[in-house]
This record gives structure tokens, C-alpha cells and sequence, in this order.
């Protein structure tokens, strides 16, 4: 690491930022260190506004299902519109929205709160109660943060599940929850298209194989024809049309579950990552502040989809909290050309501009081959700080991000954390943190981020390990719903002396003890900065039962992605190869896609008359990620049944 190139913060940022330099950040520090409770108890009275204070900040007698804040009582709605309003920014803009053709729809933190006041007394008429979950499946929308905040306003749970997602996606997340209701769209606009989406909520639904719902709300997006069913499907501006746009918030426990949020693990199906009301909305606002440097006049830009975690903490909550102005952007980078986020930015005025590595990546290679959409050509300069998130920033990408984005004046936050974390955990704080290219550098002032061995032991720096959370943290998953063994198991296993256990390998910089993630230890793949299992997507081939007879995906590097996805596949048939290869790895990728969606597509295909296994039956999965990288196979293959498979599977379709 001290042979990259080190970006100290300036002056300037030292003397104005929320958190003014390093002394201010070890004083923090040295605050959380001396006691974790009053400084988390600290920062939830000065953040939120609560309508019984909490007497109790944590609880931990049932460690880990840790409770923060539990006799508090308050309304994350409350705390996102009516106190902002209170304080006199009803008419300051919310929310910047632009859609996918140009066109933008400015809304007042007062219109915000009218929107939400009426589809929540909406709900409430349609008999949904506090605790009652109810799944969104929305495209980027005002209508869709505000659907988010509706649920919040009357204390049902919402599940946002990702508008890519299949309709079998979709049905396993509505049964898991146990919803009661779906919030959707006639259809979502990308790139110039019209996407279906009610098209797929009525497939996921479609045989009444999801007892506990009961009605489906269709906000009109694009007027598109969609079909109907009479008696359970509404449509949301004749439901809200008539309701009154004032509607008292419930008060919930600090503990009341404000949202699940599907992810996926290492196995099985994808699980409900349930997160707290007060402790959640407290970290979201407290990184927006500290991370972000949110201030009044800033225009900050989350170009996170309100379907991952992201979109909920910087879009649906965190930048609302503290009374900010946002964009919110319902397309896609490269319509109508790659040169549509810097557009974006010269015509909002955008401050802070916080998106994911993935996107930088495709947009320098776009750069780069057509100038017309290269950086150089927009104003950006009314950007003052820049952040990344979902997966590791190489020092290439990060670079041209400082120079080309921030004209060389802009701090870049690398912001790691997880759906489960709630919010940033290992982050530089801009006036403070010295930024190094590719680290994200220091953990955020009370998350006490650690690097262990397989037994919970430090290991010094400049070794690698286990990346841990050694103390509880308020926004941190609850449990994964209806599963708390899983929980359990998952994030808090025995041997690691009650750590909280992320799943990513780490290594801390011998001289700075900076932070670099090395990557996730389970089987979990991040492409595209999204979160995918490699058991997931085994399953969904294998399901495809009149071709698949076994399958095994494992991950490879992309210079693009991040990590692309390669399936090793055995058919029921012989081995094709050519064209009846070609053919066949198209219908898989469509099949994984109407199975997961889209992003599940695997990028590699390959074909063996069988798999790689060790004398116990195991698949050789080290074996097969050497294979995907196209390397030389180092591993011992004196076990291997058939030693001319390796050949077969060194063609990728
Ligand atoms: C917020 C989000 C979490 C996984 C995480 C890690 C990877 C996220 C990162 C990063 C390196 C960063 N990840 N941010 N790796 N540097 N700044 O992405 O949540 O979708 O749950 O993914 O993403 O592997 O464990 P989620």
C-alpha cells in the first residue's frame, strides 16, 4: 500500500466538514472506545427525534439478537418528512426525479409528505396493520420512496424486492414474507424500453400459491396494457385520490421491524435480512452526515436502485433524515448515451455523487472509445464529493474517478459495508481520512471492525484474516426472518468469540492499518456489485430437470464486472459442442434468467461429460475457478475419474 499514491484531505475540507479532521475522528473514536453505550446513546438523541425517549440504549441478555434503544419510542416517516417540515423545509425540493426519457418532477418535502400520508391512510383502509409485511416491487419512482415511507408512516414492514427479479423470485419473497399486499407499476422504462412488471407480478402470484395476500397496487407508469383481476388488483391514484393527505404516524418500538430485505447467503435460498426501526434510522442518517458531509445546499446523488440496501439507506432514508435534496433516477448509464451520468450532474448541480465501481468501470471503457460521452465534455464542477460502493475499487478506476469526475478536488469515499451492517462500517470520512487508491481505508467511529483467524484471534498487520464486528452496532440485522438458527449460524458462529462475522477476508496495511477487502470467503459472488449465491444459481439449472442432469458455478475475475458468473454444466445428453453448444448455453442463460432475473445470466457455459470431483464426491470447486481464469491447473488431478474432462471444460460458450 505506501507505494500508492496517498490524497490527504485539504485545508478547506479539514475546517468545514461535519467531522473536522483527525484529531476530531480519534476523538470520536476514543469516545465509542470509553463507552460504546453513552456515545451510540449520544447520537441517537442529537439524530433522531423521538416521541418517548429510550431509557435503555442496549440490551443485549440475548446476545445476538441484540435490541438498541428498546423502550424509545418513534416514526422513521416522522423523522424523514413532518420534522423537516416542522422546521420550516416544507417547500425545500425532497427529491429530484428524473426519468428514463429526461423529463424531471421536482418534489417539495411538503408534497412528499402529502404522497405518503395518502397511500398510507390508503393502506390502512385496505386493513394493513402494523407488522404486516408488504413487498414492493416498484421501478425507480417518487412513487416508490414514498411507498417505502407510506409503510413506515403506519408501521408495516416493507420488503422491497428488485424490479430485475423473475416472477419466481418474486413468489419465493412474497411467501417467505407472508405479505399481504404487493405495490407495483404497470411497467418500468429503461434504456427507451417499456419492461413488464405487473406482467410478472400477476405470474408470481398466478394458482394462489400465496394465501396471505390480498391486494396488488398498480401505480400507472407508462399506460402500457396490462391484465386485471377484478377484486385484487387497485389502482394506486383512484385508492389515493380521495384520502386525506394528513395521516398521524404510528409510533413503533425502536426495535419494530422496519424492513426485510432479501440477499443472498452462501446456501439455499435467498434470506429476509430484518432490520430495526431507531437503530437503523440512526446510523442512516449519522453516515449520511459524517460519510457524505451532507449539508443544506447539497444536491446528493445515490444512483443505487431502491431494490438493494443502498437505495434504502441513501436514497429512502438517510439523505431524507437530515432534510436533504436528492436525485433520484428512474434509467440507466448509457441511455441515451454513456455520458448520461455526467449530463445528469451538469444539469442538477449534483454535489455528492455516490455510485458503484461497476458503473465507473464500463463508463471509462465507453469514455475512452467515443469521446463525445467522455467526462471532459459536461461541468462538473459543481461536484465537491465523490463515493463508492458494492465492491473493491481498483487503484486504476479510482483514479480516473478523482481526476476525470472530481477534477482532481474531490474526496472519494469508499464505502464498505452490507446489507446486514445497515449502513457504511469501514469508510474514509472526507476532511479526515488520508484516501489511498483501492483501501477503504478506517472503520466508522464506534464500529469496532477487526481482522481475526478462524478461531477469533487478532491477527497483526499485514496478514490477512477474517474480517469481523467485534461490538454490536445499532443498524445491524435483527435476524434473518423466520430463521433466527440461520442467523445465528450465519453471522455469529461459536468459534468466533461472539463476533459478528461479515463473510469477507481483509488485510490491514502493515504502516497505516488501512482496511482492504480481499474479497468474500463463502460462496457468495459480487457481480456487478451485486450479491449472488453460486448455489442459487447450481439450483436454477439444475431445475431446468429436461436438460440439466449437474451444475457448478463459481466466480471468476472481470475487468468490467467485478466478478462474472461460470457455469460447468453436464447435460442429460451427449456433450455438445459448436453451434448445438451455442444454442443450448442460450437457453440456459434464459432459463437462470426467468428463474433468478437478468443479472443471474452466467457469462461462461461449459460442458463436460461430467464434473470434477474428489474421491468423496466433492466437486473440485478450486479446481474450477482455476479453469474459469483460464489458468494453468496446479491442483492435484490423480483423482480425477476422467482426466480428459479438463480438456471439455476448457471451452467456455
Ligand atoms: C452495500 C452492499 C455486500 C458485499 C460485501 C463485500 C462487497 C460492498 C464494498 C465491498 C469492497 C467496498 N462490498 N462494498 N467490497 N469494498 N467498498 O453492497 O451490500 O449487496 O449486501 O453486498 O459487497 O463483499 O460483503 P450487499
Amino acid at each position: 500500500m505506501s507505494e500508492l499514491k496517498k490524497y490527504p484531505p485539504s485545508a478547506a475540507w479539514m475546517a468545514n466538514a461535519h467531522v473536522k479532521g483527525p484529531a476530531a475522528y480519534q476523538a470520536l473514536v476514543a469516545e465509542a472506545e470509553a463507552d460504546h453505550e453513552a456515545y451510540w446513546g449520544r447520537l441517537a438523541r442529537e439524530l433522531l427525534s423521538w416521541k418517548k425517549p429510550f431509557t435503555k440504549v442496549l440490551n443485549d441478555s440475548e446476545a445476538p439478537f441484540f435490541k438498541w434503544f428498546e423502550d424509545g419510542l418513534l416514526n422513521v416517516s416522522y423523522n424523514c418528512l413532518d420534522r423537516n417540515i416542522e422546521a420550516g423545509l416544507g417547500d425545500k425540493t425532497a427529491i429530484i426525479f428524473e426519468a428514463d426519457d429526461g423529463s424531471v418532477n421536482k418534489v417539495s418535502y411538503s408534497q412528499l409528505l402529502a404522497k405518503v400520508a395518502q397511500l398510507a391512510n390508503a393502506l390502512k383502509k385496505r386493513g394493513v396493520k402494523k407488522g404486516d409485511r408488504v413487498v414492493i416491487y416498484m421501478p425507480m419512482s417518487v412513487e416508490g420512496v414514498a411507498a417505502m415511507q407510506a409503510c413506515a408512516r403506519i408501521g408495516a414492514t416493507h420488503s422491497v424486492v428488485f424490479g430485475g427479479f423473475s416472477a419466481q423470485s418474486l413468489r419465493d419473497r412474497v411467501q417467505d414474507a407472508g405479505a399481504v399486499m404487493v405495490i407495483t407499476a404497470d411497467e418500468q422504462q429503461r434504456g427507451g424500453k417499456s419492461l413488464p412488471l405487473k406482467a410478472i407480478v400477476d405470474e408470481a402470484l398466478e394458482g394462489g400459491n400465496c394465501p396471505t395476500l390480498k391486494d396488488v397496487i398498480v401505480y400507472k407508469r407508462t399506460g402500457g396494457n396490462i391484465a386485471w383481476v377484478a377484486g385484487r388488483d387497485l389502482w394506486l391514484h383512484e385508492l389515493t385520490a380521495s384520502e386525506s393527505n394528513v395521516c398521524e404516524p404510528e409510533w413503533v418500538e425502536a426495535e419494530h421491524p422496519l424492513f426485510l430485505l432479501y440477499t443472498s447467503g452462501s446456501t439455499g435460498k435467498p434470506k429476509g435480512v430484518q432490520h430495526s426501526t431507531g437503530g437503523y434510522l440512526l446510523h442512516a442518517a449519522l453516515t449520511t452526515k459524517w460519510t457524505f458531509d451532507l449539508k443544506p445546499d447539497d444536491v446528493f446523488w445515490c444512483t443505487a436502485d431502491i431494490g438493494w440496501v443502498t437505495g434504502h439507506t441513501y436514497i429512502s432514508y438517510g439523505p431524507l433524515a437530515l432534510g436533504g435534496t436528492e436525485v433520484v433516477f428512474e434509467g440507466i448509464p448509457t441511455f441515451p448515451d454513456a455520458g448520461r451520468f455526467w449530463q445528469m450532474i451538469q444539469k442538477h448541480k449534483v454535489s455528492i455523487f455516490y455510485t458503484a465501481p461497476t458503473a465507473i468501470r464500463s463508463l471509462i471503457k465507453a469514455a475512452e472509445s467515443n469521446e463525445v460521452v467522455h467526462p471532459k465534455n459536461y461541468d462538473l464542477t459543481s461536484l465537491r464529493l465523490l463515493g463508492s460502493v458494492g465492491e473493491p475499487i481498483n487503484p486504476a478506476a479510482w483514479e480516473w474517478y478523482y481526476q476525470h469526475i472530481g477534477g482532481g478536488n474531490c474526496p472519494i469515499v469508499d464505502t464498505f459495508w452490507q446489507t446486514e451492517t445497515g449502513g457504511h462500517m469501514i469508510t474514509p470520512l472526507p476532511g479526515v481520512t488520508t484516501l489511498v487508491p483501492g483501501s477503504c481505508t478506517l472503520p466508522f467511529p464506534g464500529i469496532t471492525a477487526a481482522i481475526v483467524d478462524e478461531t477469533g484471534n487478532d491477527v497483526p498487520n499485514g496478514q490477512g484474516g477474517i474480517l469481523v464486528v467485534k461490538k454490536p452496532w445499532p443498524s445491524m440485522i435483527r435476524t434473518i426472518y423466520g430463521d433466527p438458527e440461520r442467523f445465528k449460524k450465519s453471522y455469529y458462529p461459536s468459534e468466533l468469540k461472539g463476533y459478528y462475522l461479515a463473510g469477507d477476508g481483509a488485510i490491514r496495511d502493515a504502516e497505516t492499518g488501512y482496511f482492504t477487502i480481499t474479497g468474500r470467503i463463502d460462496d457468495v459472488l459480487n457481480v456487478s456489485g451485486h450479491r449472488m449465491g453460486t448455489m442459487e444459481i447450481e439450483s436454477a439449472l439444475v431445475s431446468c430437470t429436461d436438460l440439466v442432469a449437474e451444475a457448478a458455478v463459481v466466480g471468476r475475475p472481470d475487468d468490467t464486472t467485478g466478478e462474472a458468473i461460470c457455469a460447468f454444466v453436464v447435460l442429460k445428453r451427449p456433450r455438445p459442442s459448436g453451434d448445438e453448444a451455442k444454442a443450448i448455453a442460450k437457453q440456459l442463460r434464459d432459463w437462470v434468467a426467468k428463474e433468478i432475473g437478468p443479472i443471474a445470466k452466467p457469462k461462461d457455459i461449459r460442458f463436460g461429460d461430467n464434473l470434477p470431483k474428489t474421491r468423496s464426491g466433492k466437486i473440485m470447486r478450486r479446481l474450477l475457478r482455476s479453469v474459469a481464469k483460464g489458468e494453468a491447473v496446479t491442483q492435484d488431478t490423480s483423482t480425477l475419474e476422467n482426466p480428459a474432462i479438463l480438456e471439455q471444460l476448457g471451452q467456455a460458450y
